[in-house]
């Protein structure tokens, strides 16, 4: 069959797929740790990782090779059996976060779903709320995931809008602000709070550095869970294993630093699996996860051997590679690389992030398509980032970059940058 180009690859997508994503025009067809190549053998470097999915950099060999044996050899039992995978992985990564019980699923949606579910019901059988009238407490312009009911917490128009009528029972508050959450801990009937430890879609907002802290402490006081959806922040993007974990030094399976908040619920996603194959948890402890009982939640796909297989292979990697520290110093280094050209062109207004998860917001109005522009020059310059929302450009390579690629993207970006500046 001869070999498609880019334009009638991205014709097709647009006569036969749903039109519920505008792409940046260029077609991968390979990768390979921090590079991709479009299909007519052009190369990048990958600086969206697709969204923090693929910190252990693009057909890690150890992940592939993990994914490969097991789905030569089962793929899926369900849960109606047992296989000779789950149980040593629930294990392994029970341990490797330091819960007691994990709940496998398989999109970051469906863990942050599993998670509402399981904070209602432990509010109900255990802290004796009345039932039906269990309230979690969320953060403006949060990004949860797309099921009509994490986007009916949403303040996103283009998220939620006509996907009504909407799910009842949350209370969302300004993000970083510890007296709106001390007020709205006050109302009745509160059973959780969940966050993300820095809002990835919003625009890569990191909170006060004692922010989850005092959250933490001030749900402990009121009996109400703390729930961190680490999707996108956790293993390792944000240069520590957990974004919770705070400054620790290891990075890796931290000893509990002082600046550790142990989540109640912790909701892990993306990167979970290196980005080979859709692999989430929803991690806690006895207390809360024995709530749920046989038949009472699942799916299909959740904990599959080739999922299971997957997970620790990438969790693996993540110790032995310690990207974590790597994301720290890297991330130091991309911040304070990019602070320059922000202080060399108008037309960057700031970098700000933790970790390898950062963002530069452009100095131009919300509506202006100059972050696009940016990332369509970028493109053609051999890197590939994407907007947020509207003038933020989010910038988040995969953790395995080493420091002469990420200097060469940073002078990409300054080539890039200075064609735009009036
Ligand atoms: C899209 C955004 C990022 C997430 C957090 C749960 C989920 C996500 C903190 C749900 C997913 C993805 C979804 C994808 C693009 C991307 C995204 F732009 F949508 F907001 F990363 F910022 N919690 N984020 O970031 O996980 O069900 O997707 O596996 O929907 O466009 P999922």
């Amino acid at each position: 069959m001869e070999k498609l180009s880019s334009e009638a690859l991205m014709e097709m997508e647009d006569k036969h797929g749903a039109h519920n994503y505008h792409p940046l025009p260029v077609v991968l067809e390979k990768g390979e740790g921090v590079y991709v190549w479009d299909v007519e053998g052009k190369k990048y470097y990958d600086f969206l990782s697709a969204y923090s999915a693929v910190n252990q950099g693009h057909c890690h060999p150890k992940i592939v090779g993990a994914m490969n044996a097991q789905a030569s050899t089962l793929t899926l039992t369900s849960r109606a059996f047992y296989n000779d995978a789950l149980g040593p992985y629930e294990k392994f990564v029970t341990n490797y976060f330091g819960f007691d019980k994990v709940l496998p699923m398989n999109t970051g949606a469906e863990a942050v779903e599993t998670a509402i579910k399981l904070c209602r019901k432990w509010a109900y059988e255990v802290k004796g709320i009345e039932e039906n009238e269990a309230k979690i407490i969320v953060c403006e312009n949060n990004f949860h995931g797309r099921t009509t009911t994490i986007i009916s917490f949403s303040n996103d128009p283009d998220a939620r809008k006509n996907f009504g009528p909407y799910t009842a029972g949350f209370i969302k508050i300004p993000y970083d602000d510890i007296d709106a959450l001390e007020k709205a801990l006050n109302e009745e009937n509160i059973a959780g709070f969940m966050a993300e430890p820095i809002q990835g879609e919003a625009g890569v907002y990191v909170p006060a550095d004692d922010y989850l802290a005092k959250a933490k402490a001030l749900c402990e006081k009121k009996g109400v869970l703390f729930i961190a959806d680490e999707v996108q922040t956790g293993i390792a993007r944000t240069g520590s294993l957990l974004a919770v974990c705070g400054n620790c030094t290891c990075g890796n399976k931290c000893e509990r630093q002082s600046t550790f908040v142990t989540p109640d619920i912790l909701i892990l996603g993306k990167a979970l699996s290196g980005g080979a194959y859709p692999v989430s948890a929803v991690l806690a402890n006895n207390e809360i996860m024995n709530v749920i009982k046989p038949g009472q939640h699942g799916s299909t796909f959740g904990g599959n051997p080739v999922a299971a297989k997957v997970a620790i292979a990438a969790l693996e990697v993540v110790t032995e590679e310690k990207l974590a520290e790597k994301a720290r110093e890297l991330g130091d280094l991309f911040r304070a690389e990019v602070q320059k050209l922000v202080e060399k062109y108008k037309i960057l207004k700031l970098v700000r992030g933790k970790g390898l998860l950062n963002a530069v917001v452009i100095n131009d109005s919300e509506d202006s398509s100059t972050a696009w522009d940016i990332c369509m020059k970028l493109r053609d310059n051999g890197m590939l980032a994407k907007p947020t929302h509207g003038n933020i450009i989010r910038f988040a390579p995969p953790l395995v970059m080493n420091e002469e690629q990420l200097l060469d993207c940073v002078s990409i970006i300054d080539k890039t940058v200075a064609e735009f500046e009036k």
